[in-house]
């Protein structure tokens, strides 16, 4: 045989599959305009061709603007796992839900959703490009997990480190919940660090700064997280400029990993470095 009527044959079989391919899509489609509940979505994505032909749906931008516009139809997607799974690894679905804030809404009030896309880099990128998707993402009731209030600097999880305490101001102060107790450094410049038990994306972090006269507050910081594929501490933030009131003041942390490891990186021009509060903010 040529290898011109090869290359035809090749054409028409792939041909022959996006057809197949886009009719399964498009039952998909019809099932999931159709469906009302996540549990039903769920137990219709057990089927690896169904599950197949969603992702498929997914991917096609028509077909998901519809999708994310219909209430009860994204009630049921957020719903379930499976369902959540394929929309947060696909960059056309991801668009259609951002842009649909219908879509956004129903996201950010369910659980399962909100790991899901907490879990997805190909979401987070999505979600933080449009501004009311971010803000709906930032204020979810299920991304609201801080430090929890530390008596020690290891209790009751976690570990409160500094570069150094000024004795009876230890790092730990800073992550009590307590506005009477506070952390103080010794130098000007310095970093305050808390590690979670578990990888943590965070997207807002919270200073309540320190109030002495003579200063020993924060005044400019960068927030950081610790990488651990290259080993280093990276920049999740620019140079933050706080003001020296002890109103809570927040900082956006817009990144789009789950890390560990997260500090303030203290950069002060003349006093040393100190604050009643510290929290960072985000989703497990
Ligand atoms: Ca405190």
């Amino acid at each position: 045989m040529s290898a011109v009527l090869l290359a035809q044959i090749g054409s028409v079989k792939r041909q022959i599959n996006n057809y197949v391919r886009q009719d399964e899509a498009q039952r998909a489609f019809v099932f999931t305009l159709g469906v009302d509940s996540g549990a039903l979505l769920q137990d219709w994505l057990q089927d690896a061709k169904n599950l197949s032909a969603f992702q498929a749906m997914c991917d096609a931008r028509g077909m998901m603007s519809d999708v994310t516009t219909t209430s009860v139809t994204m009630d049921a997607v957020v719903a379930s796992q499976v369902a959540m799974d394929a929309v947060v690894a696909s960059q056309v679905a991801m668009e259609a839900v951002i842009a649909s804030q219908t879509a956004m809404d129903a996201v950010v009030a369910s659980q399962v959703a909100m790991e899901a896309v907490a879990a997805s880099q190909v979401a987070m990128t999505s979600i933080y490009a449009n501004a009311y998707a971010a803000s709906a993402f930032v204020a979810s009731p299920h991304a609201q997990i801080g430090v929890p209030a530390m008596t020690s600097a290891t209790a009751p999880s976690g570990t409160a480190t500094s570069q150094a305490d000024y004795s009876g101001y230890e790092a730990w102060k800073a992550f009590d919940k307590s506005n009477s107790t506070r952390w103080k450094s010794n130098a000007s410049d310095s970093w305050i660090a808390y590690e979670f038990s578990q990888p943590m994306l965070i997207h807002t972090a919270l200073i309540i700064n320190n109030a002495e006269p003579s200063g020993n507050y924060i005044e400019k910081c960068t927030v950081q997280f610790y990488d651990d594929s290259v080993g280093q501490w990276v920049n999740a933030t620019d140079e933050i400029t706080v003001p020296t009131t002890t109103a809570t003041h927040e900082l956006p942390v817009r990144e789009i990993q789950k890390h560990s490891e997260w500090r303030f990186s203290i950069n002060n021009a003349t006093n040393w470095c100190g604050a009643f509060e510290l929290d960072f903010v985000g989703i497990a």
